[in-house]
């Protein structure tokens, strides 16, 4: 337990607690939290909505939070973080294994008593004169055998809220934990102690910033910050990066990929799990509207961001979204681009550093067409269209219950989780990787998946257009060694009957004068409609020296014939051997930077395809 080390002072505080609680590990571990951070008040979560409604009112009278007009946007809020506090930071995110080869290149690492020490040096005392929010939480349908417990102790009440949309949480996950049952320790603190009379800041938080990992004790401590993936500790630190160590050891998946659902005319549904790198259009990929073309088809959401994978006793892997709510990056999506999305946020959501309408609703880029002649941007300042300045943070977030989506799968919530036909992994390629391939086998996918890697664009860096490698999409977010993960992919695939097939697809081909080629959006539908038809043996496709891929009349076009031509197809077809003797040296790097723990079969599977593109 990390609080024993930080454990040894007695404070008296007023404790609400409005049920019970006979875990005594959980009651250990709060009152050794309490001794460390010392804190005004103590407050257990109970989860009810009335006790969401009176924190957002407390923080709306302390300026924490705008209440957005009621007509427009009902029980609906907008925060507004500190300038220096709003996204993930990678570079002082931390996996403390006990040796360091086990995090891998792929993570920071410090020892984990010598980060245990600094830890306590910042947590000492870091919540004077706040309150103490204790937040019990499920990652999962509560008692599911694929679900996971966790307990984040915070001092941010933003993080309340939040936990309350993303996770199951409050007094029925205690109940759910009995007397002996374990869950995840999660340690949060903004790292802003108050003297006493000491007006607060809007959005307290702390220059120094760790998130950190203790894979084989199974604990997380996140400081200095408030913001998304770095507070919301259910999410990136214990969903991915402490779950992908349990599944490495326990035999499953912990993956940041969407989940979907996929029924055609006839009834006949197939399940699909998708991994892509930020920036990709993951979640209007998961809340897809088909074009008219496909009337009597239907896409349903089970998740947008994280799918756990669990082998089930027939020999299929199943998945459940752990997650109860979107975080979804705001700037960019509309009616156009994500109709259902729209739809969901229209009540009960908070929203992260966009900017404000004189009416008193939301606005973002993106959202419309049009922008509004004038509206107050995420820093509270006067924003017109022309004053060259964006009115949205990039990163600017809306935060909205799974059951308000339109689209929502039936079997989102179920304990059995869904049964997973294809795995799609891509990226954001402007040449080299064409719109769509099935890999020859479960080895050549893990090969693929190990591989994919996206284009910086001018939102992440100066250096536009280079191919970052992610593999998997989890590069920031694996709780070990990176070569060890492909490894248990491959064994994991060989352990079960009946493993899901594994696509590649690029939505973002461009031609020579640097255009989009692909429709995308919902016309990505003519590519899923294939994939479903591959997995349940009804479409045709041709060998090319990457796997299997379709011919122009394998792919339904009705509507786009003049925007997608066979020509045009040709050229998202491509496989260009000159280009992929470039992407192979690129691979090459970065299997060098993995190579004392990267599985043999990528050597071999590697020169197979050099082979075939020579
Ligand atoms: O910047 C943050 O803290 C959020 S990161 C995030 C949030 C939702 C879904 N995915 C991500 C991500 O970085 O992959
Ligand atoms: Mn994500």
């Amino acid at each position: 337990m990390v609080l024993s080390t930080f454990a040894g002072k007695t404070v008296s505080v007023t404790v609400e607690k409005n049920y019970t609680v006979k875990n005594e590990k959980l009651m250990k571990w709060v009152d050794e939290a309490v001794a460390l951070f010392q804190p005004d008040s103590v407050y257990w979560c109970d989860g009810s909505q009335e006790e969401y409604d009176r924190i957002a009112a407390q923080m709306v009278t302390q300026g924490k939070l705008i209440k957005l007009n009621d007509a427009k946007r009902p029980n609906s809020y907008l925060a507004r973080s500190d300038a220096s506090d709003v996204a993930r930071v990678e570079d002082r995110t931390f996996v403390c294994s006990k040796n360091k080869s086990d995090a891998g290149p792929n993570n920071n690492w410090m020892d984990p008593q010598e980060m245990k020490n600094k830890l306590r040096g910042l947590f000492e005392g870091s919540m004077k004169g706040r309150t103490m929010y204790v937040v019990p939480f499920s990652m999962g349908p509560i008692g599911s055998p694929l679900s996971h417990i966790g307990v984040e102790i915070t001092d941010s009440p933003y993080v309340v809220l939040s936990m309350r949309t993303m996770t199951r949480m409050g007094k029925k996950v205690v109940d759910s934990l009995g007397e002996k049952g374990d869950f995840v320790p999660c340690l949060h603190s903004v790292g802003a102690p108050l003297k006493p009379g000491q007006k607060d800041a809007i959005w307290p938080c702390n220059e120094t910033k760790l998130i950190v990992h203790f894979p084989e004790t199974r604990e997380i401590c996140s400081y200095g910050s408030g913001y998304g993936g770095n507070a919301l500790l259910g999410k990136k630190c214990f969903a991915l990066r402490i779950a992908s160590t349990m599944a490495q050891e326990q035999g499953w998946l912990a993956e940041h990929m969407l989940i979907l659902g996929l029924k055609n005319p006839e009834g006949k549904k197939s399940y699909i799990a998708a991994a892509f790198p930020s920036a990709c259009g993951k979640t209007n990929l998961a809340m897809l509207i088909p074009p008219q073309a496909f009337k009597g088809w239907e896409v349903t959401t089970v998740g947008d961001d994280i799918a756990w994978l669990k082998p089930g006793p027939d020999g299929r892997l199943y998945a459940i979204n752990p997650e109860s709510g979107y975080f979804g990056v705001a700037p960019g999506t509309g009616d156009k681009t994500n109709p259902n999305a729209m739809a969901t946020m229209k009540e009960n959501a908070v929203f992260t550093n966009v900017a404000l309408t004189p009416d008193g609703d939301v606005w973002w880029e993106g959202m419309t067409d049009a922008a509004p002649a004038k509206c107050i941007d995420w820093q509270g300042q006067e924003w017109t269209p022309d004053c060259g300045r964006k009115a949205a943070h990039p990163n600017a977030r809306f935060t909205v219950p799974a059951t308000q989506c339109p689209s929502l799968d039936e079997k989102w919530d179920d304990q059995a989780g869904v049964p997973i036909d294809a795995f799609i992994f891509g990226g954001r390629r402007s040449t080299t990787q064409p719109l769509v391939y099935e890999t020859f086998n479960w080895d050549f996918g893990v090969y693929a998946a190990a591989t994919i890697g996206s284009e910086t664009t001018a939102a992440a860096t100066a250096k536009v257009g280079e191919v970052r490698r992610d593999p998997m999409a989890m590069l920031p977010f694996c709780g070990y060694h990176m070569g060890d993960y492909f490894q248990h992919w491959i064994d994991l695939g060989h352990s079960i009957k009946k493993a899901p097939k594994v696509f590649c697809v690029n939505w973002f081909l461009k031609d020579e004068k640097g255009k989009f080629i692909w429709p995308g959006f919902g016309e990505n539908m003519r590519v899923l409609e294939w994939i479903f038809d591959r997995v349940n043996q009804k479409a045709d496709a041709i060998e090319t020296p990457l796997g299997y891929a379709p011919r122009y009349e394998d792919l339904n076009f009705a509507g786009i014939e003049s925007e997608v031509t066979p020509e045009v197809f040709e050229k998202l077809m491509t496989i260009n051997a000159k280009d992929w003797q470039e992407e192979f040296k690129l691979r090459e790097e970065l299997f060098e930077q993995l190579k004392d723990r990267l599985p043999e079969k990528f050597k071999a599977i590697q020169e197979y395809l050099k082979l075939g593109l020579a």
